[in-house]
C-alpha cells in the first residue's frame, strides 16, 4: 500500500469533516436567527397559546375607613407611627379613643367599655421598656400594639359585633404574669 495515497485519503476526509461541521453551524445559527419569529407567528396564529407575560391582576384596593387616627383598613389595622405628646393630646380629645399605660406594674386601666361593632382607637404608652400587646380573642388578632421605652403608638380597629369581655395582655415573657393585662368590654 502506498503510504502517500494513505494520506491523501485523510486528508480528504479531513476536510469533508471540516465542510460537514462548518454546514452544522451554519444551519444552528440559521434556525437559532429564525426562531424568534416563529414564536412570533406562533401566537399570532394560535391564539390559544396561553401567554405567560400578560400583566398581573392588580389586588383590590383594601377598603378603608375612617378613625380618629386617620384612615385604617379594617381588614389588617396596622399601628402608628410614635406620637409626639401634641399628638396624642389631639387626638385623646376625640370620641371612641382610649389611652392606656403599661408598665412593670401593669395595664392602666385595666378596663374600658366600647359599643359592638363600632371602629375604636386605642393608644398605648410605654413607662418603662418595650412592651406589645395583643387580644387573646382570634377575633382580634390582627390588632396588635407595640412600643418602645417611653413611646406612644395608636391603632384603630372595629370593636367585636358580639358582647362580652375580651382579654388583652402584653405577650413579652414573664409580663401577663406580673399584671400586664386587662379587658375591653364590648356591649
Ligand atoms: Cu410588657
Amino acid at each position: 500500500m502506498n503510504p502517500f495515497s494513505g494520506n491523501k485519503n485523510k486528508k480528504i476526509i479531513i476536510i469533508v469533516g471540516i465542510l460537514i461541521v462548518i454546514a452544522i453551524i451554519y444551519i444552528i445559527v440559521k434556525s437559532s436567527q429564525q426562531t424568534p419569529i416563529n414564536v412570533g407567528n406562533n401566537l399570532q396564529n394560535q391564539g390559544n397559546i396561553p401567554v405567560d407575560n400578560k400583566p398581573a391582576e392588580k389586588p383590590a384596593e383594601p377598603e378603608l375607613e375612617n378613625s380618629a387616627l386617620g384612615k385604617f383598613n379594617p381588614v389588617a389595622p396596622e399601628q402608628t407611627l410614635p406620637m409626639d405628646e401634641k399628638k396624642v393630646e389631639e387626638v385623646s380629645k376625640k370620641e371612641n379613643v382610649f389611652n392606656l399605660e403599661i408598665s412593670p406594674k401593669g395595664i392602666s386601666p385595666k378596663e374600658f367599655t366600647v359599643s359592638a361593632g363600632e371602629t375604636i382607637s386605642l393608644i398605648l404608652t410605654s413607662v418603662n421598656s418595650m412592651h406589645t400587646v395583643q387580644f387573646e380573642d382570634s377575633s382580634l388578632s390582627n390588632v396588635y400594639l407595640g412600643v418602645l421605652a417611653g413611646e406612644t403608638r395608636g391603632v384603630s380597629f372595629v370593636a367585636p359585633a358580639k358582647s362580652g369581655n375580651y382579654v388583652f395582655y402584653c405577650t413579652q415573657p414573664g409580663h401577663r404574669e406580673r399584671g400586664e393585662a386587662g379587658a375591653m368590654r364590648v356591649k
